[in-house]
């Protein structure tokens, strides 16, 4: 069955709760339960596969579009994520807009949201996790404030393929006073704010720009792919994506011509 836009059930709403919004304020953080339908995520996977058999070539140190991650043992680095991806799935183009997805951000916001990027992250077996960082760069001047990420887990997602922690409560200032830091060390959080996102596949996480969060390596056999979709809010800044994305390449572009032995490509 080819997968088209058609494929995901648009006319579904989503149903965050007055108490499900306030715990997105209170915490940082909110958990929507099968949102997608398991007929839904048996095509998003399909599309996942499509995408790493079909742009294999794609796959290249070199390319923007591309990053990598070590294994957490043996340091080979292993493919972790296309982001941008919406250019090359119409499938994902439409679940970033998909109303169930929206519907909940304009209750968080109350406002539209805009889509702001989105990155398709892999975890390969063995892969690394990733280190404690709140999302928005307090070194980078114009990142919208109301910057916000939905979370679509397309595996299973668990302490032992390196689901996403999440820090409750952090979310209301940046905890580093250098905004030139972007990682975090451990010690900014108290560990027992923590929350392990263990997520069926088509349950979505919403958590805020500057919620805290890592995750650590994959060690079971399997992927543990998600879907990681940040938005604003209209008000801040409206559509961004493109100049957001040009910024993006250029700074990356910077940090990898002077490792790098060839020329850095978006393709
Ligand atoms: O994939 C993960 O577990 C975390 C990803 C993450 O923190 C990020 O992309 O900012």
């Amino acid at each position: 069955m080819a997968i088209t836009a058609q494929t995901i059930d648009t006319g579904r709403t989503a149903k965050i709760s007055s108490e499900q919004l306030k715990a997105y304020h209170d915490d940082g953080f909110v958990i929507l339960r099968s949102l997608f339908s398991p007929a839904e995520m048996d095509l998003i996977q399909q599309e996942c596969d499509r995408l790493l058999a079909e742009y294999s070539q794609f796959i290249d140190p070199l390319n923007l579009r591309c990053r990598f991650m070590p294994h957490h043992k043996s340091g080979e680095p292993l493919f972790e994520v296309f982001d941008p991806v919406n250019d090359l799935s119409e499938l994902l183009h439409q679940v970033c807009f998909d109303v169930r997805i929206t519907s909940a951000l304009e209750a968080i916001y109350q406002e539209p949201a805009e889509l702001f990027k989105e990155k398709l992250i892999y975890k390969m077996p063995g892969a690394n996790g990733y280190r404690l960082h709140q999302d928005i760069p307090q070194s980078w001047p114009g990142w919208p404030c109301s910057f916000l990420t939905v979370l679509l887990a397309i595996d299973g997602c668990s302490r032992s393929n390196g689901c996403t922690e999440v820090y409750r409560g952090y979310h209301g200032g940046f905890l580093l006073a250098d905004p030139s830091e972007y990682m975090l060390s451990d010690d900014c959080v108290c560990q027992s704010r923590r929350e392990f996102l263990e997520l069926g596949s088509g349950d979505v996480a919403i958590f805020h720009g500057l919620t805290p969060h890592g995750s650590a390596a994959n060690q079971s056999a399997g992927t543990r792919r998600a879907f990681y979709i940040s938005y604003n809010a209209r008000s801040d800044g409206g559509d961004q994506r493109h100049s957001h994305y040009d910024a993006f390449q250029a700074m990356l572009k910077d940090r990898l011509i002077p490792e790098s032995t060839g020329v850095p490509y978006f393709r």
